[in-house]
């Protein structure tokens, strides 16, 4: 018998070059899986730094292309003046738009202002831009005192529904057509078994399922109930995902090309809480409609689609092109080794960045020291981020020795990619920058 209490076998993430959490996973009208997660800020500070979306997407479950930045607290004028708390968010298609939920407070009091905000684009990876937040017919918002993580659901006749809410409070209303404004009242969710937060709502088969995390202590887990009727009364059926080591759950179901897959996150990289990354399983249901307890695997899923071809035009600079500052030593080949002096930095100038536009940068390394290495990723001067330089046991395919960030490129053969060593050790063999539009 399994026990519920405590992480069993820790899953392989999918995404390891950044901490991401949180995962909302969504079939785009072009047939592409796309993961809307929140973003854990590397170095943390509780869970208050989260901020700048990333949205991920697969065509075979296997690989998985950060498709960049979509959102940052600086670009919500309502927001709280602190920036931060950018959550879990949703997103779903609707009126041949992408309407992207997230919850952000409004005020410095962060826990009793929580509203959720919308942004909206053509595109279900890019463009988005804020719209103001969710409001009743009064025009007051519907959040509140804990109220976080919005879920947006479609059914099948188009109603769009949205679920929210933490602390024992889960929500659900219905939204009108333009997706930002409560049709009726917001109702309480009822029947649902020790709830904490992280609702998500999905159909199959006709019957309504719910999934949220659970209250136990350090160890949360993911639990389920169903319903005929998409605001619940809800029949509580069990859990379906065991702890994953880490304090928080928060995950989604899916089906995507005949397979359902449960994604979740857990802290292996960092072995901290408020340092996720988002794994992806297989899920199964029971004749009759129950949900199989998912294994969480060291393994990649199955492919259920053909892997990315390579994009012919990607240029890849070796790291022997690159300038180098302060105590990195070379080997034979030029590659850079013994990256680990903080501040040292591995410089690649006129890097091209064509006609401009969003470029995936695939940092090519080794890292066999068995521990984490990290680097800042500087841009144009701009820092974008820190970057894991995961050990070969946390690799999947889609990682296989290649850390990737997604940002901006400006046209032409201007820019300066700087690889600023943070700590860890590892070898940086090559930098590639490939186009995404
Ligand atoms: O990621 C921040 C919060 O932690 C989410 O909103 C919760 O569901 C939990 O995962």
């Amino acid at each position: 018998m399994t026990d519920l209490t405590r992480p069993g076998k820790i899953a392989k993430p999918v995404i390891t070059s950044i901490y991401t959490a949180d995962p909302s996973a969504v079939v785009g009208q072009d047939g592409r899986l796309y993961i809307y997660a929140s973003h854990d800020m590397d170095p943390a500070r509780g869970c208050d730094f989260m901020d700048r979306y990333h949205i991920f997407s697969t065509d075979d479950m296997v690989h998985f292309l950060d498709e960049g930045e979509i959102l940052r607290s600086d670009d919500v004028e309502w927001g709280r003046p602190e920036g931060g708390f950018m959550w879990a968010p949703d997103c779903a298609f609707k009126n041949g738009k992408y309407w992207f939920f997230y919850p952000h407070p409004t005020g410095s009091r962060w826990n009793d202002t929580w509203e959720f905000g919308v942004a909206v684009s053509d595109y279900p990876n890019k463009d988005f831009h804020d719209i103001g937040y969710v409001r009743d017919k009064a025009g007051r918002g519907v959040g509140g005192n804990c109220m976080i993580d919005p879920c947006i659901f479609l059914d099948d006749d188009g109603t769009p529904y949205l679920y929210f809410g933490g602390g024992a409070m889960p929500r659900g209303c219905v939204l009108e057509d333009d997706m930002i404004t409560v049709r009726g009242e917001v109702m309480p969710m009822e029947g649902l078994e020790d709830f904490h937060e992280a609702s998500w709502v999905f159909k199959r088969n006709g019957l309504y399922y719910m999934t949220y995390s659970d209250n136990l202590e350090r160890n949360n887990r993911l639990r389920y109930a169903v319903s005929e009727n998409p605001l619940g009364p809800w029949d509580y059926r069990g859990i379906y995902l065991a702890p994953t080591g880490c304090d928080t759950s928060h995950g989604s179901v899916v089906e995507f090309r005949g397979h359902w897959y449960a994604f979740y996150h857990n802290c292996v990289i960092s072995g901290r809480g408020n340092l996720r990354s988002v794994c992806v399983d297989e899920l199964f249901f029971e004749d009759d409609g129950s949900i199989r307890l998912v294994e969480q695997t060291d393994v990649p899923c199955p492919p259920v689609g053909p892997a990315p071809e390579p994009n012919p035009r990607a240029k890849t600079y070796p790291a022997s092109s690159g300038i180098r500052e302060g105590a990195l030593t070379l080997g034979e080949d030029g590659a850079v080794r013994g990256f680990e002096n903080a501040g040292s930095f591995l410089r690649f100038s006129k890097v091209d960045g064509l006609n401009g536009g969003r470029f995936l940068l695939r940092i090519r390394y080794r890292n066999d020291t068995g521990r984490l290495a990290r680097i800042r990723l500087i841009v144009n001067s701009t820092d974008w981020s820190l970057v894991n330089l995961v050990t070969p046991e946390l690799t999947t395919p889609t990682a296989d020795g290649d850390a990737t960030f997604t940002l901006p490129l400006k046209p032409g053969r201007t820019n300066t990619v700087d690889l600023v060593a943070f700590d860890g050790a590892a070898e940086i063999l090559a930098l590639t920058a490939e186009p995404l539009d």
